[in-house]
C-alpha cells in the first residue's frame, strides 16, 4: 500500500479566507501549510483550535479537524482535546486580544502546565474584527478607534509573558518573513511541551499600510550565539525597545503535563489495580 505524501495545497480547505487584501494573517496561513507539509502532519490526527477574531478564523481554512470557539477560550479547549487524545497534534491559534485580554488567564495556566501543544498568536497590536479598538499589545500613545487621543495604557510583550508564565519554548517572527515563520512553526510543533510562537501580523485596515514598513524597519534577529536555555538572555532580548527580535528566544525541556499525569496514574495503580467505580469515588471522601 503506498503511503500518502501531503503537499502544502492538501492542507487548504474549500473555504477562501475573508481577510482584507494585504492582511498579515495570509503569511501565517501560507507558512502553516508549508510547515505542515514539511512535517507530513496527518490531517485526521491534527486539531486546530481558535477563539474569536479575524485571526481566529484560521482553522476554517485548514483541512484538519478545527474548532472556532469562544473569545479567549482557545487554550482551555485545546487543553481538553490534548488531554483526552494525546496522540493528536494540537495547534491553538488566535489574536493578541483573544490571548492576552479576555484569554490572559488561560494563557498563564496553559503555559505553566506545560501541556504538549502549540500556540500561535497573530499579533497585530489591535482588535481587528471588532473594528480597531486598542488591545493590551497596542503601544502607549497610539491613536485607535477606542483611544482617539492616544492610548493611555502601557503595552505588554506576549513573549515576555509566555516566558514568565512557564512556557518551555518561545519564539517571535514577522508574518512577512515567510521562510522564518515556516521554520519556527515546524520547531514549535516539534517541541514537547507548551510552545508559544508570537507572529507579528499587521492589520492593514486598522493599523494602516505603514505597519508592514514600521515592523520591517524594527526587525532584528537573535545572534547565532544566543543560548535559548538562558532565561535571563531570552527576557533581555524580548524586552529590547524599538526592535522586533525574531528567532527562538527560549527553549528548555522539562516534564510536560502528560508526563506528570502518567506519574500520578502509576501511583494510583499501585494503590489499587483496576479499581471499581465505587472504589474510585470513595478516594475523594
Ligand atoms: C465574550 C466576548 N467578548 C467580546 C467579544 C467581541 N470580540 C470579538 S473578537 C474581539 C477582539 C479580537 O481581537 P484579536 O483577538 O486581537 O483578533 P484580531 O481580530 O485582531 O485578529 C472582540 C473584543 C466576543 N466575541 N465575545
Ligand atoms: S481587519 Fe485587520 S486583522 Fe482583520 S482581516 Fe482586515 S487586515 Fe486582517
Ligand atoms: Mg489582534
Amino acid at each position: 500500500m503506498s503511503e500518502t505524501i501531503y503537499k502544502a495545497n492538501d492542507y487548504k480547505s474549500d473555504l477562501k479566507p475573508v481577510w482584507c487584501p494585504g492582511c498579515g494573517d495570509f503569511g501565517v496561513l501560507n507558512a502553516l501549510y508549508k510547515a505542515m507539509a514539511e512535517l507530513q502532519l496527518v490531517p485526521a490526527n491534527t486539531v486546530m483550535v481558535s477563539g474569536i477574531g479575524c485571526s481566529s478564523r484560521l482553522p476554517g481554512y485548514v483541512e484538519t479537524y478545527g474548532i472556532n470557539s469562544l473569545h479567549g477560550r482557545a487554550l482551555p479547549l485545546a487543553t481538553g482535546v490534548k488531554a483526552s487524545s494525546p496522540e493528536f497534534t494540537v495547534i491553538a491559534v488566535g489574536g493578541d486580544g483573544d490571548g492576552i485580554a479576555i484569554g490572559g488567564n488561560h494563557f498563564m495556566h496553559t503555559a505553566r502546565r506545560n501541556i504538549d501543544l502549540t500556540y500561535i498568536m497573530m499579533d497585530n497590536e489591535i482588535y481587528g474584527l471588532t473594528k480597531g479598538q486598542a488591545a493590551p499589545t497596542t503601544p502607549i500613545g497610539d491613536k485607535t478607534k477606542s483611544t482617539t487621543y492616544g492610548n493611555p495604557d502601557h503595552a505588554v510583550d506576549p513573549c515576555e509573558l509566555a516566558i514568565s508564565f512557564g512556557a518551555t519554548w518561545v519564539a517571535r517572527a514577522f508574518s512577512g518573513d515567510i521562510k522564518l515563520v515556516v521554520e519556527l512553526t515546524k520547531k514549535a510543533i516539534q517541541h514537547k511541551g507548551f510552545s508559544f510562537l508570537n507572529i507579528i501580523s499587521p492589520c492593514v485596515t486598522w493599523r494602516g499600510d505603514d505597519q508592514f514598513k514600521e515592523i520591517r524597519a524594527k526587525l532584528a534577529y537573535l545572534p547565532a550565539d544566543h543560548d535559548p536555555t538562558d532565561r535571563s538572555a531570552a527576557l533581555r532580548y524580548t524586552r529590547e525597545k524599538d526592535k522586533v527580535t525574531s528567532g527562538v528566544l527560549y527553549d528548555v525541556i522539562t516534564s510536560s503535563l502528560d508526563d506528570e499525569m502518567e506519574v500520578i496514574h502509576q501511583k494510583a495503580i499501585k494503590v489499587k489495580n483496576n479499581p471499581t467505580f465505587q472504589e474510585m469515588i470513595s478516594t475523594f471522601y
